[in-house]
């Protein structure tokens, strides 16, 4: 009814709802998975009438705006702001937030040594409020964004009027730099001041907040933590921790002890990766300089951690050194992942094997210390409203017809009544129709940005998501190169029987990530060679959709039949595109890595392609690479001479991704596992040859997806580590 007024409306203007879409931007407040389950379980929140509170940095230029412009990425600012139709500025809402300046100590009437950090510089956080409707239900959550601005005010008009022009504006632009840009990097850490002041930004207005919020309530301290649970989406917010001891010590009074209990049994921390690069470390320098109170109180959380840990393994003594919170390093620095376990009661990684992983190896001294029930897993989900009834509305509606309404929407075990349908002749047709219409959808985007003509009826695989050497697209691109050349050494007669594939890639790579950008670059290439070679024609296309983000997602998703999550064992905490995948009716083609190990367990492994190398043989498997022979993989081999030769163009760019492979050790065990990516995918041509046994399988697994939905994950939190319950708000008579 309502969306029924809306087009009306909207034709009474003059409009089409197709082109009043087209105008929305997505919002660019992530990089990756991880931002993006961020909303996922923002949606889930407010579906179940959780009440929760999401917090961030209103960045004035999210990530970047991707172009191709001759096969190499160019990065273009995105102006997601100038038309936002869905945040609320709150003026009235605004915290003041201190940087640098020093510390005084002083003694109360008790004897009691107190606090205060005194001088530095002020910066105004104002609210931007982005309501957050939950599906089928009145309640609406809120996500808070903080925007940086002067705290004297807009500008300063003394300075001008005294022809000092420069310094007027001076402190605004400084002070609105903090909430400026995103940094682009996807599981990667860099070290720099400004990001260290985003965090301690956001960190201190949502506290300021949540406390007020508290204090109104007017309850004693110690019932904090029943009232607030506040988890750490990876160690970016573990400033929070320090920031609400320094709250309750300093301003509230409390006694260390007492408030530390408050903290700790406030927080949980999720995990999001085992890279040792992107653990975050901050320099005890720099975090001196620009929040000299919070750098005692890490000193005194560590001191007390460390005497606990003393007490109770005294014969280890390397023990300290590992677990501290400070690295003794040139300088010295302070680890957040550290930090944030000490600081919360739970910590749980996102896939069953990443949550062994990090009791195993980065956490495992942690284990000892604290026991095994601090640690948890809780696998990763995804919203079904946006992943599956927003971007794939024909395939919502046949399951909608068949599982008896939209249940599903809101219970995804629902999914498995489709089961029941999978000899239904009808319901195949109907189903082989939507993913037809599906491709037929992406053919013409591809037409139109990339400039290719497909056919929707050849195999479509694909691989988006940010480009890193660990995800592996590299592997994916020499597969494809070994197809060209096994197609070009055919006979036409042979080669007429070979399966037709359209090679799909998509993703951003960090500006300052040069092997990536050279991954894109040889995609790029070999999709200009292999495209317009008249003996290959439709068996082989190989394209780069740019600017990949969640928009064209939802179109590229729904019209896969093969998606590829081919880490390196170990490596991907989870993945979430996978399950956005199965749950649109595609195979994917994976190593047992992430929540591709659950996805098998969930749809059967007669529904999944999974190949390679285990995670328990990657240690051996590098360590025989540095100190034993590494002996390449001769078609792999095969494919690099082709590159060397100059098919693919200018060979220098190239270089080196070929010699990380063959003289750098292979870190990412590229040769190891290239022999059996080609068998299976020669599998997976095989297979999809048999449309009646290939449409079997989509049907069964997205049947058996119900566990992927991120509402079972949020009920998991709730119920393991926040101790909350959903509180629905009604309606209001007459709203
Ligand atoms: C990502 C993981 O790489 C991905 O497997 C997972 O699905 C996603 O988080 C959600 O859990 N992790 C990160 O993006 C990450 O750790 N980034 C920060 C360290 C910078």
């Amino acid at each position: 009814m309502l969306i029924s007024n809306c087009l009306a409306g909207l034709a009474d203007l003059g409009f089409r709802i197709e082109d009043v879409i087209e105008q929305e931007h997505d919002a660019a407040l992530g990089n990756g998975g991880l931002g993006r389950l961020a909303a996922c379980f923002l949606d889930s929140l407010a579906s179940l009438n959780y009440p929760a509170w999401g917090y961030g940095l209103r960045y004035r230029y999210g990530i970047f705006k991707q172009e191709i412009i001759d096969g190499y990425q160019v990065e273009v600012p995105d102006y997601w702001l100038d038309f936002n139709p869905w945040e609320f500025p709150r003026h009235d809402v605004t915290v003041d937030i201190q940087f640098f300046g020093h510390v005084r100590k002083s003694t109360d009437e008790n004897g009691r040594t107190v606090a205060h950090w005194e001088g530095g510089e002020i910066v105004k956080a104002v609210a931007y409020d982005v309501p957050i409707p939950g599906y089928a239900t009145p309640s609406t959550n809120n996500l808070r964004l903080w925007s940086s601005t002067a705290a004297s005010g807009e500008f300063d008009f003394q300075k001008f009027n005294n022809g000092d022009y420069e310094s007027s504006v001076a402190d605004q632009q400084r002070a609105e730099t903090i909430s400026a840009v995103l940094y682009p990097n996807d599981n990667l850490e860099r070290g720099k001041e400004l990001r260290l002041k985003q965090q301690y930004f956001w960190v201190a207005a949502s506290l300021y907040d949540i406390v007020r919020r508290f204090k109104k309530s007017k309850r004693p301290w110690k019932e904090f933590p029943e009232q607030v649970a506040i988890q750490l989406n990876d160690t970016h917010p573990t400033l929070a921790v320090v920031e609400l001891q320094r709250i309750l010590l300093d301003l509230e009074g409390l006694e260390w002890d007492e408030a530390w209990n408050i903290v700790t049994n406030t927080f949980g921390y999720t995990n999001h990766t085992v890279l040792p690069e992107a653990l975050e470390k901050w320099s005890v320098p720099l975090i001196q300089h620009l929040l000299p109170r919070h750098l005692q109180i890490i000193y005194d959380i560590n001191l007390y951690f460390l005497q606990s840990v003393e007490r109770r393994f005294p014969e280890e003594r390397d023990l300290l050194g590992r677990v501290s919170i400070i690295e003794e390093s040139q300088p010295k620095m302070v680890r957040m992942a550290h930090l944030a376990i000490v600081g919360s009661h739970k910590v749980n990684g996102v896939a069953e094997l990443h949550s062994d992983l990090i009791k195993t190896t980065i956490f495992k001294d942690f284990v000892t210390i604290f026991g095994p029930d601090k640690f948890t897993n809780v696998t990763n989900g995804i919203t079904p409203r946006r992943w599956l009834h927003q971007a794939n509305p024909r395939l919502s509606e046949l399951i909608s017809s068949k599982t008896g309404g939209k249940d599903f929407l809101t219970d995804l075990n629902e999914l498995n009544k489709i089961e029941l349908y999978v000899k239904d002749k009808a319901f195949r047709k109907e189903w082989a129709d939507i993913k037809l219409a599906n491709k037929e959808r992406l053919a013409k985007h591809i037409k139109a940005s990339a400039g290719v003509t497909v056919d929707p009826t050849a195999l479509f695989d694909v691989q988006v998501k940010r480009i890193h050497e660990y995800k592996r697209q590299q592997l994916n691109i020499f597969g494809v190169i070994h197809r060209y050349l096994t197609l070009k050494a055919m006979s036409p007669e042979e080669r007429k029987k070979q399966q037709p594939r359209v090679s799909i890639f998509g993703g951003k790579a960090a500006p300052g990530y040069w092997m990536a950008k050279q991954i894109i670059h040889l995609i790029n290439s070999v999709g200009k060679v292999v495209n317009n070679d008249e003996d290959i024609g439709d068996l082989l296309k190989v394209v780069f959709l740019e600017d990949y983000n969640v928009s064209k997602a939802e179109i590229i998703i729904p019209a896969s039949d093969i998606s590829e999550h081919i880490s390196t064992a170990g490596t991907e905490a989870s993945g979430t595109s996978n399950m956005k995948f199965v749950l649109n009716g595609g195979l994917i083609i994976g190593t047992c890595d992430g929540a591709n190990i659950e996805i098998t367990r969930e749809i059967g492994e007669n529904n999944i392609f999974l190949f390679g190398n285990l995670a328990e043989d990657v240690e051996d498997l590098r360590h025989a690479h540095t100190y034993g022979t590494h002996e390449i993989d001769t078609d792999l081999n095969r494919v690099f001479q082709e590159i060397e030769k100059g098919t693919f163009g200018s060979t220098q760019d190239f270089a080196a991704l070929i010699s990380a492979v063959r003289d750098h050790g292979d870190y990412y065990l590229v040769s190891d596992d290239f022999h059996s990516y080609i068998e299976t995918q020669a599998l997976v041509d095989d297979a999809y040859r048999n449309q009646e046994e290939w449409i079997t399988k989509c049907i069964t697994s997205v049947a058996r997806m119900g566990f992927f939905s991120s509402d079972r994950c949020i009920n998991e939190y709730a119920e393991g580590i926040w101790n909350i319950e959903p509180l629905r708000v009604e309606k209001e008579e007459g709203a």
